[in-house]
């Protein structure tokens, strides 16, 4: 990371992350002054009904290098990221989630990844051989009906795109994001299946994934959005041909 002459965009969306949120920042700090890269960090809250937005707010007043904004109202992750883009300045752009289940310092193993594979994209994986994973039993069974799903119908060339910790070069978030129409859920994926659609190259890093919730916070309304936004997707790509237009 070093011989990076780039600068680094972290985005951390967050939304009711009151116990983690500091830590969070903090961590994410230390790791990048650890690289020495230049870099930024905007902590995006998405409405948090707790004090998120404060606790963060206040922590950031002393780091320069920290920017914190909010939505009003809780958007969902993909606008939250959406609209944190718009005032990222940086080269490269992290996506990291604010619960700590994916260490900062995990961004190296990306970075990494994207040089020697020469890729535009790199996510963090789940179901990457090497990575280490310790999440609960149902979480691995949705995950995996998921993947299959999404490669039978898609043909993405990854096997996990929910995953909290991604890399971007500029230009590919530049041209996905006017495409993306972002409904709630299966937003990750929209995302991914643009990028492939606009021949970017995707390849996946491992990662290690500590579970700080002891239960996540997926229910099983959460699965059949997820499942009807999943379709959509499938028909914009293929019956509308929707991602082909020309978005401004
Ligand atoms: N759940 C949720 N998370 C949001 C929202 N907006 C932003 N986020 C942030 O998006 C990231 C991922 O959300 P999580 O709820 O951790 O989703 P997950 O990792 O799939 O699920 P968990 O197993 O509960 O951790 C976190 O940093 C959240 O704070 C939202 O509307 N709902
Ligand atoms: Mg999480």
């Amino acid at each position: 990371m070093k011989n990076l002459n780039a600068k680094v965009t972290i985005i951390m969306p967050a939304y009711n992350e009151s116990t983690h949120i500091i830590t969070s920042i903090q961590e994410t700090i230390d790791t990048f002054n650890q690289f020495g890269c230049d870099y930024e960090i905007i902590v995006m809250d998405d409405g948090s009904t707790d004090d998120t937005y404060q606790k963060a707010r206040d922590f950031a007043a002393g780091q320069l290098k920290v920017c914190v904004k909010r939505n009003q109202t809780n958007f969902g992750k993909g606008r939250t990221l959406k609209k944190a883009f718009r005032h990222a300045i940086g080269e490269y752009i992290v996506f990291l989630d604010a619960d700590l289940d994916l260490h900062p310092q995990q961004a190296q193993t990306l970075f990494d990844v994207m040089r020697r594979e020469n890729a535009d994209v790199v996510i963090g994986s789940k179901r990457h051989p090497e990575s280490k994973v310790n999440y609960p039993l149902q979480r691995k069974i949705i995950s995996n009906g998921y993947y299959y799903l999404t490669r039978l119908i898609f043909g993405l060339p990854v096997r996990d795109t929910q995953t909290g910790l991604k890399l971007f070069k500029r230009k590919v978030l530049q041209d996905v994001f006017p495409k993306a129409l972002i409904k709630r859920y299966a937003f990750d994926l929209e995302l991914l299946v643009i990028a492939h659609h606009l021949n970017y190259k995707i390849v996946e890093a491992p990662i290690t994934l500590h579970f700080q919730r002891p239960f996540g916070r997926i229910k099983v309304k959460d699965i059949l959005v997820t499942w009807r936004d999943t379709m959509a997707i499938f028909y914009r790509l293929y019956i509308l041909r929707y991602y082909n237009k020309k978005h401004l």
